[in-house]
């Protein structure tokens, strides 16, 4: 690459997870110097971090995994349909080692602000220690690449008197290494989204009594989770490349055909039929029950239905069934995937406290306080999510040419091109960034895809000579407008959900993931063929 002025290495990479280590092994690949900075004590980004009881995958193993490397997906083996937390970081650790990635990741080391000098055309990246303790430093890099994730900023809400709470208090998203051991106490679960989900059939078994803060009631699918089929596993890893391809044509992957009858051209004992086809297959499937569950209301509202059906014959009483009954659209927030979650109502020392109509109003000393009454406990798990997409990046300083933050940029919502870059931050790159479909499709291979996308780009500048890449403001606009329309073309912005930031309090309302993972896929490729069509590049 030509007007290189000197800098500590090509690229730096912000985050060791799936992606960054992907992207490591790539630029090397390329013969980059590259270092990643990773916040943790260990590789594995959200898998370092969600270490909750339940944790587990709601994308099969098959497909939850490299496809990179053919010997890799021949060595590796899943033990179970779902892989479980410490198998799927034992996987990552596993990639880390084949791939002798580590000696380029520097652990335990937060990226605090990163800024791009217009006139050395370096971006300047801070690190200190994690926990804040160590001298700050400053390492140069070409390119900055971030691998920061998508659902790793934790979001614990303000609620007033947090900090009296005498006993303890846990995020599942950075759930203690050594465990928790809820034995013979009193644990308040607030939220029931995934985490909740998977995990408060594990917290019943344990605590003496459990307490479980709703404010929306979630649809849950059934995982039918399993020891792995070896029959499967054979047949899959005798064609992996073709069931790779398979899957890569679908959202969610192979093992989840959608069916694209419509649900209201066929009788309602069809439909019960087909939703109950689903149920027993178990998991993320049953949202492409029918073309147009994400897009007809009325079509979502049989497979609502259904569901409703499903939770009345399975909590024995009527009126914590009647609690848990879910009315929004199924599917515009994440659909839960579970093993046990509405059985575990019916236990005696498990307790639903509606908080939909009247708020958590505060933590007291000794527990929650809601609809004027305290709930006396001894530990809170907040299963409250993430500052989805942009929570990450929000919480680095990032400056683009002339110092301008990307903070303020966004102060609207994410503005980006593809999901990749964005317009006035040359030579930064985000991967599974919104406005890419990311969350929407099955993570790895989404990251597999960005972090080709990335390094065929780099291969390119260098191959040309070139030294800088950034987003034209046009393209970028064409590309959220695309974006934005493609979301209202679905049912996707009908409820309160991280995809639309709508959880965390004052974030823009914006619908951020892109929908349809082979078309961007198509579209990317034809801007690559293009020469970088809607980049500048110098
Ligand atoms: O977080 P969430 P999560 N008072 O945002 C509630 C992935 N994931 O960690 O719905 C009371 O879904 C909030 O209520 P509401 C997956 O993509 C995957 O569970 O906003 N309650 C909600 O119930 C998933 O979607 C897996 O009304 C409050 C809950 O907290 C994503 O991560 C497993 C509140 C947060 O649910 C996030 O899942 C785990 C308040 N002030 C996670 N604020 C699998 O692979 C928030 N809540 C299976």
């Amino acid at each position: 690459m030509s007007g290189r002025a000197p800098a500590d290495f090509d690229a730096i990479v912000v985050g060791a997870g799936f992606a960054g280590l992907y992207m490591l092994h790539r630029l090397r690949g390329l013969g980059l110097r590259a270092r990643v900075f990773e916040a943790g004590d260990g590789v594995g980004g959200t898998w370092y971090w969600n270490r909750y009881p339940g944790a587990r995958c709601d994308i099969e193993s098959l497909e939850y995994s490299y496809q990179f490397d053919a010997e890799l997906q021949q060595e590796w083996h899943w033990s179970e349909r779902y892989a479980p937390q410490a198998e799927i970081l034992r996987y990552i650790e596993h990639v880390a080692d084949r791939f002798d990635l580590r000696r380029d990741v520097q652990l335990s080391t937060r990226v605090t602000a990163a800024h791009f000098d217009d006139a050395s055309g370096l971006w300047s990246v801070e690190t200190g220690s994690a926990d804040g303790s160590a001298e700050r430093e400053r390492h140069t890099a070409r390119f900055c690449i971030m691998a920061t994730g998508c659902l790793s900023a934790t979001n614990v809400p303000d609620f007033p008197g947090l900090e009296s709470f005498r006993g303890d208090t846990w995020h599942t998203g950075r759930w203690p290494h050594e465990g928790v051991d809820l034995e013979g106490r009193r644990v308040a679960v607030i939220g029931t989204g995934s985490s909740a989900v998977q995990s408060i059939p594990f917290f019943a078994e344990q605590a003496e009594q459990l307490t479980v803060f709703q404010r929306t009631p979630t649809y849950s699918i059934p995982a039918h989770n399993a020891p792995l089929d070896p029959e499967l596993e054979r047949e899959v890893k005798a064609d992996y490349a073709g069931f790779r391809a398979r899957a890569a044509a679908l959202a969610f992957g192979a093992n989840f055909p959608p069916n694209e009858t419509l649900a209201l051209d066929v009788s309602a004992e069809e439909r019960e039929r087909v939703y109950e086809t689903r149920w027993e297959a178990g998991g993320l499937g049953f949202v492409t029950a029918f073309g147009d569950l994400l897009r007809d209301r009325g079509a979502n509202e049989t497979a609502g239905e259904f569901v409703r059906g499903k939770i009345r014959s399975i909590v024995h009483d009527p009126e914590v069934a009647e609690k848990l009954l879910p009315s929004q659209v199924l599917g515009c927030k994440r659909l839960c995937v579970d093993t046990g979650y509405y059985d575990t109502f019916n236990r005696d020392n498990v307790h639903l406290v509606d908080v939909s109509a009247s708020p958590i109003e505060a933590i007291t000393p000794r527990g929650v306080r809601a609809g004027g009454r305290e709930h006396e406990v001894d530990a809170i798990v907040f299963a409250t999510g993430f500052d989805a997409m942009t929570g990450a990046l929000a919480r680095i300083d990032i400056r683009g040419s002339g110092g301008r933050p990307l903070a303020d940029k966004w102060a609207a919502g994410p503005l980006t091109y593809l999901g990749l870059s964005t317009a006035g931050f040359p030579n930064l790159f985000v991967i599974t960034g919104p406005g890419s479909p990311s969350v929407l499709a099955n993570m790895v291979p989404a990251i597999e895809q960005h972090v080709d996308w990335i390094a065929d780009c780099l291969a390119h500048l260098g191959e040309h000579g070139l030294s800088r890449i950034e987003a034209l403001p046009e393209a970028e606009t064409a590309w959220v407008e695309h974006t934005n329309a493609v979301a209202q073309e679905t049912l996707f912005p009908f409820c309160n959900s991280w995809y639309l930031g709508a959880n965390v309090p004052g974030k823009p309302r914006v619908f951020m993931p892109y929908i349809g993972y082979p078309t961007y896929v198509a579209k990317c490729e034809e801007v690559a063929a293009k020469g970088y069509e809607g980049f500048a590049l110098g």
